[in-house]
C-alpha cells in the first residue's frame, strides 16, 4: 500500500479537490516526491516496487488528462532506467526528486509562456467566451491585462461542477470585466465575442482536442458565427498514444454531481449520465497555443513536428 499521504493526494484528485489538468499533474509529481521521501525498503528492487505501486494509484484516479500519465513517465522512465542498471535507493529517490521538481517548474513556467504567446495571438480580440477552468486560459487573460488591454470575458458556468465560477472569479480579480452566462446561452451571445478560448485535458496526435464537456457545442456555436476557436495547452497535454480523440477514455463521474440522493432514491428508473469531457474535433480548431508555439492546421502536421522537435516519443 502507498503511504497515507499519497492515499491521500490521490483522493483529493479524484473527489475534484485538486483539479484542472495541469495542477492534477503536478499534485501527482509532488506526491512521488513525498512517497520517494518516505519509503522504507529493504532493498532497491523493493523501493522501485513501492514507488511503482505509487504511480499506479496516482495513474487511476483520473483517467481522460493526459497530464497526469505525461508527469509520471516523465518520473518513472528515467526512473525505470536506473533500476534496471541497479542503482542504490539514494540515487534513485535523487532521481524521482530532480524529474519531479523539473516537471513541476517546467509546468509552471509553459502556462506563462502561453500566457505570452496567447495575449499575442488574440491580438485586438478582446471580447472572449470562455468555458470551464483552465490555468492556460487564465494566463492569457493575465498576459492581456498586464499588456493594458481591457477585456471582456462570457464565462460559461460549466455545469455540474461550476468551475465557470472560479474562472469568473479569478478574471474579476484581474480587472477583466466577466459576464457569468449558463451553458446553454454560448450560442445566445455568440454573436457580441471575438473568439472562444478554451483549455484542454487531452489533445490527440491529429489535433481532436477533449476538454470539458460542452467545450464542443461551444465550438459549434463558434463556426456557426465564423468566431476563432482557440486553445490553450502545455505539450504535456498531447496524447502521444492517441492518433484521434476517439482512443482517449472519457472519464463518466457520479450522478451525485448533477442530482440529489433524494432525486436518484426517488426516481430509481432514471438513469443519470454524467460524461466530464467531450472531443472537438480538429477542423473546428483555430489554434492551438502551447508553450513551445502557436500550432496551426493542418494539427496532424503541426503537432507531430513540435512532438520531435521537444523529443517527445510517439507511441504505438
Ligand atoms: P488547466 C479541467 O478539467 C478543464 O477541463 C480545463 O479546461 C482543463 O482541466 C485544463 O486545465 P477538470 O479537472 O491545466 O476541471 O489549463 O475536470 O488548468
Amino acid at each position: 500500500m502507498p503511504s497515507r499521504l499519497l492515499l491521500s493526494t490521490a483522493k483529493k484528485i479524484r473527489e475534484m479537490r485538486i483539479r484542472g489538468a495541469s495542477k492534477i499533474a503536478r499534485a501527482a509529481a509532488e506526491a512521488m516526491v513525498e512517497e520517494a521521501c518516505s519509503i522504507k525498503a529493504a532493498s532497491p528492487t523493493e523501493f522501485a516496487e513501492r514507488m511503482r505501486i505509487a504511480a499506479g494509484y496516482l495513474l487511476k484516479t483520473r483517467p481522460t488528462a493526459v497530464s497526469l500519465p505525461n508527469a509520471l513517465e516523465y518520473i518513472m522512465v528515467p526512473f525505470e532506467k536506473a533500476a534496471a542498471q541497479g542503482l542504490g535507493i539514494g540515487e534513485l529517490r535523487t532521481i524521482v526528486q530532480s524529474r519531479a521538481r523539473e516537471f513541476i517548474e517546467n509546468s509552471l513556467k509553459a502556462t506563462k509562456m502561453i500566457g505570452k504567446l496567447g495575449a499575442e495571438l488574440l491580438g485586438e480580440r478582446r471580447v472572449i467566451m470562455t468555458h470551464c477552468h483552465s490555468m492556460a486560459v487564465v494566463s492569457i487573460f493575465a498576459e492581456a491585462s498586464r499588456r493594458g488591454r481591457v477585456m471582456l470575458a462570457y464565462v460559461k458556468e460549466t455545469r455540474p461542477r461550476y468551475q465557470g465560477r472560479i474562472t469568473a472569479r479569478q478574471l474579476s480579480e484581474l480587472g477583466v470585466k466577466v459576464h457569468l452566462i449558463v451553458d446553454s446561452a454560448a450560442l445566445y451571445y455568440m454573436d457580441r465575442v471575438d473568439a472562444v478560448l478554451v483549455g484542454a485535458d487531452a489533445i490527440a496526435l491529429d489535433g481532436s482536442v477533449v476538454n470539458k464537456i460542452g467545450t464542443c457545442f461551444t465550438a459549434m456555436a463558434a463556426v456557426k458565427t465564423g468566431k476563432p476557436v482557440f486553445v490553450a495547452a502545455e505539450t504535456y497535454k498531447i496524447a502521444l498514444k492517441a492518433k484521434t480523440g476517439s482512443s482517449i477514455p472519457i472519464e463518466m463521474r457520479s450522478p451525485l454531481e448533477v442530482v440529489s440522493n433524494n432525486f436518484v432514491r426517488k426516481y430509481r428508473g432514471i438513469e443519470i449520465l454524467n460524461p466530464s469531457f467531450d472531443i472537438t474535433e480538429p477542423a473546428m480548431i483555430t489554434n492551438i497555443v502551447t508553450e513551445a508555439g502557436i500550432l496551426s492546421p493542418p494539427f496532424s502536421h503541426s503537432i507531430r513536428k513540435v512532438v520531435s522537435e521537444l523529443g517527445y516519443r510517439i507511441e504505438g
